[in-house]
């Protein structure tokens, strides 16, 4: 039996159409099409989509788009931007959209607008944030504060890392920006090596406030900043507290008067825009972090209200899911041709692959297709030099995006416009290749391998906001067509029950008795043995 999604008439006409496609030559759809590089284009926001150097054809795209309306997706946007309780398996709407709603607007969440909510809070932020910068918040002793340290992992940990490197041009250079996220001592240590406690303030950034890694971050941060200051009260100006989870806060120590609350209706890997960005703001200010939510809200509306065909995440999330299940791509490389954006790919990985590695739908039946892609990359130039050699003669199909700035921000003479050919250039020798010789097979390139180019003005708070949305919602795309909860990650929670037994079992070797494999009890053994 087949699920309701391969059952789908469009779906069955897209697995057809695929067959003829499949032989198809990008090298030839150009040459039948002169005009194609002007007309399989979207634009929005000051974002430019090409995806002409994509396998597909007019019919591909009415094909693709008749799956979207046949699967609901423009319902379920609706149903998103209304409140609803879309993510089912914890019964809580979605609403990163609401995180930068102008004010003015209304969301309305149990009988409650919650646009005026995210708005005080922002305008807290922003007061705390120019607090730091202008030196009016200090240390203990007095001392400016001259380091942030963002405590927090995952979607408390991501976004505000890559936002912050990849605003850095716009960020606060008189303060050291840091992020410690794992466990693993050498984290915490190498991020805070030369730094004094005295001018050091910590942002413990946790929606639950229960994250083992962190508050083991934030207990080390509280004793080696306490061993400086030698005073409980320091705690007061050295650390503040992002989370949903008041009592928690204020167990570990935390006034809740440094407390920066958001919501249940923001996820993790979604919540940048909220009190989770106050690393960002800290570095940037108010006003560019409003200018980036004003670039996620431009993209917001537009994935609201622009026709599928024109909507820039729909026609992303359609071309991925087209090779993703009609052509055997396991995975999806993003490149942006931008050294600040340098973390994005990292963050991606989680916005996908955490929203859409699901193999169950809404109702809990077994997927009988593929669902996420696995997202890697690095930055352009250097990934050319290291795995490009694979995405273009490898044995796979490898999707790239392929994301460039028209305006540098350091325009050192003759860079920019080296970085910018190398982009075109890339996309152009995946497309069409190179024929064989026969004397040199080697040298020989297929071509035929798709990919998107992005091209914005340039790296802006605003037009990072609108790439992010972008691809926030070309992930909603595809979660909507699969019918999965792209909002929960029930996957990361047996790690953590076993990592919790086993740490119980390292403290006391005699409950090591305790059931596990041969292998893992032998690991355990010998760790023990050999363990400081
Ligand atoms: C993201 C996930 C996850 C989460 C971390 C940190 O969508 O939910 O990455 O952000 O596990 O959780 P806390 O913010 O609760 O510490």
């Amino acid at each position: 039996m087949s699920s309701p999604l391969k059952k789908d008439p469009a779906w069955q006409a897209l697995a057809e159409h695929a067959r003829e496609m499949s032989g198809v030559h990008l090298a030839k759809l150009f040459a039948d099409d002169p005009a194609r590089g002007e007309r399989f284009v979207a634009e929005a926001d000051g974002i430019y989509l090409d995806y002409s150097k994509n396998r597909v054809s007019d019919e591909t795209l009415r094909l693709l788009l008749k799956l979207a309306e046949a699967r609901g997706l423009r319902s379920r946007i609706e149903a998103m931007f209304r409140g609803e309780r879309i993510n089912r398996s914890e019964d809580r709407p979605v609403l990163h959209v609401a995180l930068r709603a102008p004010a003015g607007e209304s969301i309305v969440v149990d009988g409650q607008d919650v646009v005026p909510e995210v708005h005080a809070m922002l305008e807290r932020m922003a007061v705390f944030s120019a607090e730091v910068r202008e030196g009016h918040w200090r240390g203990h002793t007095g001392k400016r504060i001259r380091n942030v340290i963002n405590i927090g992992i995952g979607g408390s940990d991501l976004g505000p890392a890559m936002a912050c490197q990849a605003l850095r041009h716009y960020g606060a250079r008189e303060m050291a920006l840091r992020f410690v996220s794992n466990v693993d001592g050498t984290d915490f240590v190498e991020a805070t090596r030369e730094l004094d406690p005295a001018e050091t303030l910590f942002i413990v950034c946790s929606k639950t406030f229960t994250t083992l890694e962190t508050l083991t971050n934030a207990r080390t941060a509280r004793a080696w900043s306490l061993a400086a200051l030698r005073d409980e009260k320091a705690v007061r100006r050295h650390f503040v507290a992002v989370s949903t989870n008041a009592a928690e806060v204020s167990k570990f120590g935390i006034d809740p008067a440094n407390m920066f609350g958001f919501w249940d209706w923001v996820g993790g890997r979604y919540s940048l825009c909220s009190a989770v960005g106050l690393s960002l703001m800290i570095s940037i200010g108010a006003e560019s972090f409003r200018a980036m939510l004003a670039g996620f809200h431009a993209i917001d509306r537009h994935f609201l209200g622009a026709p599928l065909e024109k909507n820039l995440p729909v026609l992303m999330g359609l071309i991925s899911l087209w090779y993703n299940e009609f052509f055997g791509a396991q995975c999806t490389a993003v490149l942006p041709y931008e050294q600040y954006l340098a973390r994005l790919p990292a963050y991606l990985q989680q916005l996908v692959m955490e929203s859409n590695g699901k193999q169950v739908t809404l109702d809990g039946a077994r997927v009988d297709y593929q669902t996420s892609p696995v997202v890697w990359g690095e930055p352009g130039t250097n990934g050319q030099h290291s795995f490009y050699q694979m995405l273009h003669q490898g044995t796979r199909l490898v999707p790239c995006d392929l994301i460039g700035f028209c305006k540098p921000l350091n325009p050192l003479d003759g860079h920019h416009d080296l970085l910018l050919a190398n982009l075109f250039a890339q996309a152009e020798a995946l497309a069409f290749g190179r024929p064989a010789d026969p004397k040199a097979p080697q040298r020989g390139f297929e071509g035929n391998r798709p990919s998107n180019t992005i091209l914005l003005d340039q790296l802006t708070p605003r037009t990072l906001g609108s790439l992010i949305a972008l691809y926030e919602h070309s992930v909603f795309t595809q979660g909507a067509i699969w019918d999965i909860d792209s909002f929960d990650q029930w996957g990361v929670e047996l790690g953590k029950v076993l990592a919790q037994r086993i740490a119980g079992e390292l403290q006391d070797p005699e409950a090591g008795a305790a059931q596990h494999d041969s292998s893992t009890a032998a690991l355990l053994r010998r760790y023990m043995r050999l363990r400081l």
